[in-house]
């Protein structure tokens, strides 16, 4: 019997290892990078056994943190985000990262420790029934009962994951069985076609094409992954139909593209949506209902639908799609490309000139001047041009997030990163971390309100150890800011949002990195420049006044969609 490192022994011919050496190597074999996590007693084999593999593992402060890592790791990178915790409140501490990466579509494998298999069917320390507590956020979970399904296991996890659509699973992994000895290989990753589209019904869909005036892209999620958003773009150029596209598709057609009419995602009537009102034809690429509901630009559910996804249509009152291309969404859009082509199909593209010059006016009206007081898309318009096309910045979740969404053009996928399926507040911080390991040459930028900055404020600790350099800006207006904008637009008053801070300059700089806090305009433009241009950790706390969001309540309210003539 001769011995290897970390407990490995050959044995005639076979490589015996523990479970958890084993399981690290199904880890390697899947190429992960980096497994984020908080230790407990429960996953220390696991722990030593990364220890001395190519994986880094990165000790975070929170699980939540190491969760919203994982998840944006996964949505930046399309292979799956990895995050590790202890079994009890260590995996109740990681749900809403997993959650987050389920209704958001990102990859990610959660895994956690447990107790031993002799105490899991009784009460005992810390132990609850974590693989059920995991079921509705997952695509698929499990507990690894017995060494032999250990590769299995993982690579279910992992192809489970990453499959479209996207999402979380997750696997348990008991002390016990992590110590036990097997003589397993990991199972090799193997590429999978999907699906092509049914010839019928693109048949259809190009019928449903030929007789609309005003056909219309809404672009989703699913637009920006698998390629899809070059032949989307292709799809455009060549037939002149406009896109708008949700807070999660942008990007999927360039925003400097004239048929571009930036994103819907407001709860309101905001002016991409009076050409949605207007269109004869909507046609929905990888576009999830979790993200903006179709009563927001269907309501009357008079609209033809067009579906291309990669998975059918949801049953909803609203959303009843005419024909449905289910299938690779590239695929799709590849065949349709084809066909326009041949047939040269194209439209008008002036009738929905005004309502983008329209709306890039109204951007323009937010730009800030000498005196101002700073206004978040007034911010927003400043980050933008320093930031190249690639860069990347991610949103947190509350009135910045709307902003971003609505007053931020994206030109290219992925470089805008914005919860908007769970929705949760406090990923932008750890999201940044994500970003700058996925994509260390882009200068990242993560945006959040007082109110989430300090959900997860102690991932400053994480980066900072482990280098990673972005620019956070907290975007403060002492407040729960979007729940106060909807109060008041409900009710005209708000209860439990005033919020008070402490001085977020300062608290940087107990972490050791730069804390900015610009006063002026001239100071605002300068630290914005010095701090995201150096790509070094720090932090750009800016005062905000919040009136510009009543103002556009109002101003959308009334709307005069009749103002932009479509013909
Ligand atoms: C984890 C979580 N808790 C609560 C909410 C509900 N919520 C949405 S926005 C918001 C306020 C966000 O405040 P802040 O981070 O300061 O941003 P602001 O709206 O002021 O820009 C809240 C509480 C949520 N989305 N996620
Ligand atoms: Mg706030």
């Amino acid at each position: 019997m001769h011995k290897l490192v970390n407990s490995s022994y050959f044995i005639i011919g076979y490589i015996v290892m523990k479970v958890s050496n084993l399981i690290v190597k199904c880890l390697e074999n899947e190429d992960v990078k980096y497994v984020f996590g908080v230790p407990g007693e429960e996953t220390e084999d696991l722990l030593f056994s990364l220890e001395s593999s190519s994986i880094k593992f990165i000790p975070t402060r929170h699980e939540s943190g190491a969760a919203f890592m994982a998840d944006v790791y996964g949505r930046l990178t399309g292979k799956a985000g990895v995050c590790l915790a202890t079994l009890g409140p260590g995996a109740t501490n990681l749900l809403t990262g997993v959650a987050d990466a389920h209704l958001d579509k990102s990859p990610v494998v959660a895994i956690t420790g447990q107790g031993s298999s002799d105490r899991m069917h009784k009460e005992s320390h810390q132990n609850i029934d974590i693989v059920n507590m995991f079921k509705p956020i997952t695509k698929w979970n499990t507990s690894i009962q017995n060494p032999q399904v250990t590769p299995e296991v993982i690579r279910k996890a992992f192809k489970l994951a990453e499959m479209e659509k996207p999402g979380a699973t997750h696997f348990e992994l008991p002390e016990d069985i992590a110590k036990k000895e097997c003589n397993l290989d990991p199972i090799p990753p193997q590429k999978v076609r999907r699906a092509a589209p049914d010839y019928k019904a693109i048949e259809r869909a190009v019928g449903f094409l030929k007789n609309a005036t005003f056909p219309l892209i809404i672009a989703g999620n699913g637009a920006i992954r698998k390629m899809a958003s070059k032949h989307l773009r292709k799809f455009v150029e060549k037939t002149h139909v406009p896109v708008v596209s949700t807070f999660m598709g942008k990007g999927a057609v360039s925003d400097k593209d004239p048929h571009s009419l930036f994103a819907v995602g407001l709860q309101a009537r905001d002016f991409a949506v009076c050409a949605v009102e207007r269109a004869d034809l909507i046609i929905t690429v990888g576009y999830d209902i979790a993200e903006y509901a179709p009563e927001y630009w269907n309501h009357e559910r008079d609209k033809k639908i067009i579906h291309i996804d990669f998975t059918s249509a949801e049953v909803y009152n609203y959303y009843q799609p005419d024909v449905e291309i289910v299938c690779d969404v590239s695929a799709a859009l590849w065949n349709l490309n084809e066909i326009v082509q041949k047939e040269n199909i194209s439209f008008d593209p002036n009738w929905f000139k005004s309502l983008r010059e329209h709306i890039i006016g109204d951007f323009e009206s937010y730009r800030l001047k000498d005196g101002d007081k700073f206004t978040i898309p007034g911010v927003l318009h400043i980050i933008r041009r320093l930031m190249h096309p690639g860069d990347l910045l991610i949103s947190d979740v509350g009135s910045h997030k709307m902003w971003i969404g609505r007053n931020y053009p994206v030109y290219e996928p992925n470089s805008v990163i914005i919860s908007n399926g769970l929705a949760s507040m406090g990923i932008a911080l750890p999201g940044g971390i994500a970003a700058k390991l996925a994509h260390p040459n882009r200068q990242v930028v993560a945006v959040m309100g007082d109110g989430g900055f300090l959900m997860n404020s102690q991932e400053i600790e994480t980066a900072k150890r482990i280098g990673t350099g972005f620019t956070i800006i907290v975007l403060n207006d002492n407040n729960y800011g979007l729940i106060s904008w909807k109060q008041t637009s409900h009710t005209g008053r708000t209860t439990g949002t005033a919020l008070t801070n402490p001085d977020f300059a300062r608290y940087a700089e107990s972490f050791g990195i730069r804390g900015y806090c610009p006063l002026t305009l001239e100071e605002l433009k300068a630290n914005l420049s010095e701090a995201i241009s150096s790509q070094e950790l720090s932090l750009v706390e800016i005062p905000i006044q919040p009136s510009v969001n009543y103002e556009l309540t109002e101003k959308l309210n009334s709307n005069q969609c009749e103002l932009f003539k479509f013909e």
